[in-house]
């Protein structure tokens, strides 16, 4: 360094080292708001910085690791998280000067970081593969622009050393940096508070604990799962539990600051705070939610035990008047749904306002706090996530997001089945052909599979709670070697028979029957 300065001296220049810590200091302001927004947006536990200090808190002895907190309070983790951060930044201004003095050098430097970062998420019990992008992301941003700016730089000192004037190559340099720490620290602040309510509402819904059912759910009988391999279990685990919606962004909503209004066409306007909603005697009941985008054999279908509170009792309460057909629900991200009004108010379905799904409360992606849950229709006309306000109203007056795009203002879900195993190759001989099939509301009475076209064989059904859920089905087959193709379809307990006629989603709903190709070995 000594040297450099002796030289750059010499030829009438100074070694731009501040300039360099600074271009550092912005990048890593930038890599760092890149890595906040991105795990927002993909996974809050990518955020590298808390995921270090978690780490940072495991590897710290205990003792130490409560004196903070005896002398800092509840203030522990954010003084750790503070001087993490600057800790980072100071490292990343030396970076800014390592790449100055050779090509990347600072990448190097960068890359120690991303390291760590990346070993405080790993440590992070829960980090899916997704949570080490934003790390991934970050550094990579602050980098590149790290080797912009140097370049700036280095012409400024080649212009220096060239005894040209340096002026437009300084300004050339300032700007960029200036815009470039500006944009970076608007988008850090956004990142810090994006992905701070983001984790304080996630914080939230762990301490919440839910309340018991007033009516609980049977158990569900032993014999709903056949315990296939390969097979959907007749109960989707939350994490498994396909995701639908328009949200860019998952709604973040504090149960503290949630209520639903009911009104429209009703006669008494009624608020309900989510305190208030715990407090009333909920239901479970168990639910099989399909999406109508789902394609047949598609996997846009989930079954869960929900817990909430009947929507007719709160309709009972608002008092629709007459004249009124639909309800138009809206979720706090805009998006609406229009659910015939008697679908709710019948008091043989069980339309829930719920709050918990199999045992846990709403994951956030499933509309945590609260969200409506119809069984029998298709999600986009009656499973509004993160549901604000329930408006009584005609299907004549209002349409539901999905309605003016070309999709149906009715979604009852189609009778349908779906084989899951085998999809590809078996060996000859007895041979499980297993799957699910579902007739939301009406129940299901039979499922039948067919080999190479021949002659239609029952299946047998495994038990249910009820006709508002998906059944398993199995069949034995034996299977000789070659090249095979299997059918199903299902009947329901009206005695229709599934639609054989081939229909995309749109409008209504897929219809026609799931085929697989095996080859029997
Ligand atoms: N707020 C909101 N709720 C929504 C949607 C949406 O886009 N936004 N999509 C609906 C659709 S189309 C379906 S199929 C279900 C899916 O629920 P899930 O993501 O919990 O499986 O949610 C419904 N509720
Ligand atoms: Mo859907």
């Amino acid at each position: 360094m000594h040297q450099r300065a002796a030289t750059t001296a010499g030829t009438g220049t100074r070694p731009l080292r501040w300039e360099a810590r600074l271009a550092g200091l912005v990048a890593g302001v930038a890599g760092l708001a890149a890595a906040d927004l991105g795990a927002w947006l993909l996974a809050p536990v990518g955020a590298p910085i808390s995921a270090v200090g978690e780490l940072v808190i495991d590897l710290l002895p205990a003792p130490l690791v409560n004196f903070g907190k005896d002398t800092l309070g509840t203030a522990d983790k954010p003084v750790l998280v503070a001087i993490i951060t600057v800790a980072v930044l100071v490292v990343c201004a030396f970076a800014g000067q390592a790449e100055l003095r050779r090509r990347f050098g600072g990448a190097a430097v960068f890359a120690v970081v991303a390291v760590l970062g990346l070993a405080g998420v790993a440590a992070r019990a829960g980090a899916q593969p997704m949570a080490y992008l934003p790390t991934v992301v970050g550094l990579s941003l602050g980098y590149l622009l790290l080797r912009t700016m140097v370049d700036r730089l280095e012409t400024w000192r080649d212009a220096a050393a060239a005894a040209q004037p340096t002026s437009t190559a300084r300004r050339g340099f300032l700007r960029l940096a200036l815009v470039t720490g500006g944009l970076a620290a608007v988008g850090a602040v956004a990142g810090e508070v994006l992905l701070g309510a983001a984790t304080r509402v996630n914080q939230a819904r762990l301490r919440l604990r839910l309340p018991g059912a007033a009516r609980p759910a049977p158990a569900v009988p032993a014999a709903a799962d056949l315990r296939v391999p390969g097979l959907s279990p007749y109960v989707t685990p939350n994490a498994d539990f396909y995701r639908i919606d328009t949200a860019l962004q998952v709604p973040v909503i504090d149960p503290d600051d949630w209520s639903l209004t009911i009104g429209g066409m009703v006669e008494q306007e009624v608020t309900l705070s989510y305190a208030e909603l715990a407090a009333l005697p909920l239901v479970e009941h168990v639910a099989t939610l399909t999406c109508v985008s789902n394609p047949v054999g598609g996997e846009l279908v989930g079954n869960a035990l929900w817990l909430g509170y009947p929507i007719r009792d709160l309709l009972a309460r608002a008092r629709p008047t007459a004249g009124a057909d639909m309800v138009l629900s809206t979720s706090q991200d805009g998006f609406t749904a229009g659910t015939p009004l008697d679908a709710l108010t019948d008091p043989g379905r069980q339309a829930l306002l719920a709050i918990g799904m199999n045992g846990e409360p709403l994951p956030l992606q499933h509309g945590f706090p609260v969200r409506m849950v119809v069984p029998g229709l298709y999600g986009y006309v009656s499973a509004t996530k993160w549901v604000t306000e329930l408006k009584v109203t005609t299907f004549e007056a209002d349409r539901g997001y999905w309605t003016p795009l070309g999709w149906a203002a009715r979604g009852p879900i189609k009778l349908a089945s779906r084989i899951d195993v085998p999809r590809r190759t078996v060996d000859a001989g007895r041979v499980v052909v297993a799957g699910v099939a579902w007739a939301q509301h009406t129940g299901l009475a039979a499922v039948e599979v067919q080999v190479d076209g021949g002659a239609w064989q029952p299946a047998e059904l495994a038990a249910t709670t009820g006709p508002d859920t998906w059944r398993q089905w199995s069949y034995a087959w034996d299977a000789t070697s070659g090249e095979h193709s299997l059918t199903v379809r299902a009947t329901d307990a009206d005695g229709t028979v599934q639609d054989p006629a081939e229909a995309p989603p749109a409008p209504d709903g897929a219809s026609g029957y799931h085929q697989v190709s095996v080859t029997v070995r």
